[in-house]
This record gives C-alpha cells, sequence and structure tokens, in this order.
C-alpha cells in the first residue's frame, strides 16, 4: 500500500505495563485518551443525537427502511428506557467519524489485531440508574454478561503475546465513581476456553473475579472480546456517556446495519479507505509486536477533523 494511503498511527501504542495488564486480565484503562473538551463535544453530539432518536419515535437500528433512522443512526431498544444503546453512529456527527478515526484508538486495536484494522461497529450508550435499583439486592445482582467472540476463533499468541480479531475501544465521557455503572469484566475470561455460563456462575460465588471500571471522563476501556463483559450497575444519581468503536482485521466485514451514504463515502480520505470499506483480500498484512518491553510511541493525537489525518 502507498504510504499516503496508510494512516500515522501509534506503534507501540501501550505501555509495557499497559500490555501486560491487558493480556492478563483481557482489559486496560489507558488514561487521558480524549480531553475534557473533546469529551464535552461528544457528549454535546451525542445528547444531540439520543433527542433526535426519539423525536422520530425511537427507530431500531435494524430497521430496513433507513429513512426512518436519524442520519444513519438506530437504537437497540425501541421502548423508552432509562438506558438508550444508539448503533451505527458513525456517520451521525462529524465528531463519532473523528472517534472512530483517532489514530491512538486504533493504534491500540491495531496492537492486539497484530495487523491492519477496519471498523466493525460504531456505537455509544446513554444511560442511567434503572428504576427499580433501590430495591435490587446488590449481592445477589445479575448483569448482562456476554462476550463478542468465542476464545479459540478470536484469540492467538506470538511472541509470547495475546492478539485478538475483536477489539473494542470504549471511552468513558462522563466520570465513572464506583455507584456510576462502569462496564464490568470477569478478569481473565479471554483465556478460558469454557462454556460462558460456567465461568459467569464462577464469578457470582467469588465476585472479585468481577472487575469494575472505575475511571475519570476522557479514559479509555480497551478491551477484546472474548473477555465476558457487561454494563455494570447503576445506583448514582448521575448519568453515564460512553462510546465505542468495535475494530477488527481488515478482511473480516462491518458487522452493524449502518449503510454509508455517498456523501459520506466521498469524504473518505484515501488513508482512511481501509479502516472503512476493509480489503477483501486473503492477507492481513501483520504488524505485530514483539517484545513486551519495546518503547510505546507516546505522541499525543487530537479528536481533531475526521477526514483530515496525517498520512505515515
Ligand atoms: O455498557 C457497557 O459498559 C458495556 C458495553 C458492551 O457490553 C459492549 O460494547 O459489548
Amino acid at each position: 500500500m502507498p504510504d499516503e494511503e496508510k494512516m500515522d498511527v501509534p506503534f507501540p501504542a501501550l505501555t509495557s505495563a499497559q500490555r501486560l495488564h491487558l493480556d492478563i486480565y483481557g482489559y486496560v484503562v489507558i488514561p487521558e485518551t480524549l480531553t475534557s473538551d473533546e469529551c464535552g463535544i461528544l457528549i454535546d453530539a451525542l445528547q444531540e443525537l439520543k433527542r433526535d432518536l426519539i423525536a422520530a419515535g425511537r427507530p431500531s437500528s435494524k430497521s430496513e427502511d433507513l429513512s426512518l433512522k436519524v442520519r444513519g443512526a438506530g437504537l437497540a431498544g425501541t421502548k423508552p428506557s432509562h438506558h438508550d444503546f444508539m448503533r451505527d453512529i458513525e456517520q451521525a456527527d462529524p465528531s463519532f467519524a473523528a472517534y472512530i478515526t483517532h489514530p491512538r484508538m486504533i493504534g491500540l486495536a491495531a496492537e492486539l489485531i497484530g495487523g491492519e484494522v477496519r471498523m466493525v461497529e460504531s456505537n455509544a450508550h446513554i444511560n442511567t440508574r434503572s428504576p427499580d435499583w433501590d430495591t435490587q439486592d446488590a449481592e445477589a445482582f445479575r448483569y448482562s454478561f456476554h462476550r463478542g467472540i468465542d476464545v479459540p476463533y478470536g484469540s492467538y499468541t506470538r511472541h509470547g503475546l495475546y492478539h485478538c480479531n475483536f477489539v473494542k475501544t470504549l471511552t468513558n465521557l462522563t466520570e465513572l465513581r464506583p455507584d456510576d455503572g462502569g462496564t464490568v469484566v470477569i478478569a481473565g475470561s479471554h483465556k478460558m476456553d469454557l462454556p460462558p455460563e460456567q465461568l459467569i456462575e464462577c464469578a457470582y460465588q467469588d465476585r472479585s473475579l468481577i472487575h469494575q471500571v472505575v475511571a475519570p471522563a476522557g479514559s479509555t476501556l480497551l478491551f477484546v472480546e472474548p473477555l465476558i463483559h457487561a454494563t455494570g450497575r447503576l445506583t448514582s444519581e448521575r448519568e453515564r456517556v460512553i462510546i465505542i468503536t468495535g475494530y477488527g482485521p481488515a478482511q473480516l466485514p462491518y458487522w452493524g446495519d449502518g449503510v454509508l451514504t455517498d456523501e459520506f463515502r466521498a469524504q473518505i480520505p484515501a488513508n482512511q479507505h481501509l479502516l472503512f470499506h476493509g480489503r477483501q483480500n486473503w492477507n492481513r498484512r501483520v504488524h505485530e509486536r514483539t517484545d513486551l518491553m519495546s518503547a510505546v510511541d507516546p505522541r499525543p493525537f487530537e479528536l481533531g477533523v475526521w477526514n483530515e489525518r496525517d498520512s505515515q
């Protein structure tokens, strides 16, 4: 691929300690990936999208009638809820495309995927506590635990380091204190090729196996999808706002329900073709970290303007 078609992304994107944390637990929280101003821009745009989706009658992201959707996006749940899961948001606001194309996010995903990446889904959640939160028994609470890909198909190890073909960057746009419902994970489950029901049952027997994200606004939860995970239990009066991109190897398909408009397609620069369109080819063009102790590429990157990114 000519250099002008390659984006400038950090490599390695993780410090050695972050990489080790990811390998052991299946996730790591990266601080300060976005500034508070950048979080504010994304929150405003997500709140606007949420208002517009409600005004449009809560269209399903699965609707085949694209005219019902709002700027390409829809909702996972069409009934009024304390938890709005907005799907296929990639075209709904330029700041969402800026998040997807953020070089640090792509670098984080690419390091775990072990080569070129494409966007496979683009989502956001805005949630408050459930109406029955105060009658729930915290000790007996059950999360909606799930994993996005199974362990043997989704993972491989090379140079002693874990890699995965389905990775998410989930950025906390609001501060998450312990009662703010940060994402929960069953730590280390990304390497356990066992029925998820068994792993979940064991985690409820020993809840220290369940780790919850408690982190400032502007931090990113990087995790691999064989890791069993769920939305946490929110009991505070605060609203949680998160934005997520799913990334995969360039030859896997996009699996959201969004359809890029001609207008959006026309704005995709050469160095983002792979990210938005992938490549139909057997060669995934491996680029792996070979040493845990390799120095991180620490360059700062901005949310910026999505289609004005530097090439390599
Ligand atoms: O709401 C959350 O924190 C979890 C999101 C999630 O389950 C996912 O992206 O697969």
